[in-house]
């Protein structure tokens, strides 16, 4: 990818005053969105949203000072997809975690702008020789984010071979706040969760979600909306999902930011993971000839 590869791209799909594709750190080729609703950033690697900013409002989308841009590797934060599994492989324990989707190259399929306000960008998965190994199964998977004063992103599985095919998959959403100590996460009051920072045990929420040390938690059969809270920035973010029947939630900490070393100095307080999901007692099997469609919608609300 390159400088020329983002003006072919430019010549074919972008749209005058709304779309256009530029190379970015790392060589990245990146969408770069902006209309009457928001401004967005989208790489090609990954499919990852980048940055989404609506209109006269602050950045909703938490990016890592000190992410890492190179061929092949995830860029800490964003909206990185999980896919075809969630966390390690079930089997494989030299697979990468959270599938091959978020580190390999998509190529787009579509672009189209409606009115001044929404931009749309679709994306498809490029599987081949690198993948194959991997997840030896005909499939496509293809994303559509749509870009305005509301983020919309769709998530297409199609399995396109003679046997059923098993998903985990995630949009691993890191939103931007003032102080996840102040954030709270409404939603999840008597549902059940696996916690990951206690060797996976299920247990009850009571209430909502607050972060005082490392929380890594995977919510089951929840379907409804959730609020994040953030009076800091004087704001809620809902997210509102559909096929997704798990949301994993998620805050390094200190002792993780400090392992993972791409967090940024204090990182980890600026930012929350809320994630759309269909991960472990949720994965989804798609049928031959079939699809599944996870689709979630990020709106930013005032606290009242
Ligand atoms: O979604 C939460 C989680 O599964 C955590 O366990 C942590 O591993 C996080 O994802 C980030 O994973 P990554 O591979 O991007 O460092």
């Amino acid at each position: 990818m390159g400088e020329g590869e983002a003006r072919a791209l430019d010549d074919r799909y972008g749209i005058a005053g709304h779309l256009a594709f530029r190379e970015g750190p790392g060589g990245l080729v990146a969408a770069e969105v902006t209309n009457a609703g928001a401004t967005a950033t989208i790489a090609l690697q990954g499919a990852q949203v980048l940055s989404w900013v609506p209109r006269g409002g602050h950045p909703v989308v938490w990016l890592s000072e000190a992410a890492v841009f190179s061929p092949g590797k995830p860029v800490r934060g964003g909206i990185p997809v999980c896919w075809p599994w969630f966390g390690p492989h079930p089997t494989e324990p030299s697979y990468p975690s959270h599938g091959f989707a978020r580190a390999s190259l998509w190529q787009v399929t579509q672009t189209t702008s409606h009115s001044d306000t929404v931009t749309r960008l679709s994306l498809q998965l490029i599987q081949g020789e690198a993948s194959r190994p991997l997840w030896p199964h005909p499939s496509r998977l293809d994303i559509h984010v749509s870009v305005g004063a509301v983020l919309t992103i769709e998530l297409v599985t199609q399995n396109i071979g003679p046997a059923p095919i098993t998903v985990g998959e995630a949009l691993h959403a890191y939103f931007d706040v003032a102080d996840v100590r102040q954030v709270t996460v409404d939603g999840f009051d008597g549902c059940h969760y696996l916690d990951k920072v206690d060797n996976g045990r299920r247990k009850t929420q009571f209430g909502r979600v607050k972060f005082e040390a490392e929380t890594d938690r995977i919510y089951l059969d929840t379907v409804g909306d959730c609020l994040i809270h953030d009076p800091g920035l004087r704001r809620r973010i809902r997210i509102s999902k559909g096929g997704s029947r798990s949301t994993v939630i998620w805050n390094p900490w200190t002792e993780k930011a400090a392992q993972l070393g791409d967090m940024g100095e204090n990182g980890y307080l600026k930012m929350v993971c809320v994630e759309s999901a269909n991960a472990a007692d949720n994965v989804v099997t798609v049928a031959p000839g079939h699809a599944h469609r996870l689709w979630t919608r990020y709106q930013v609300e005032a606290l009242p």
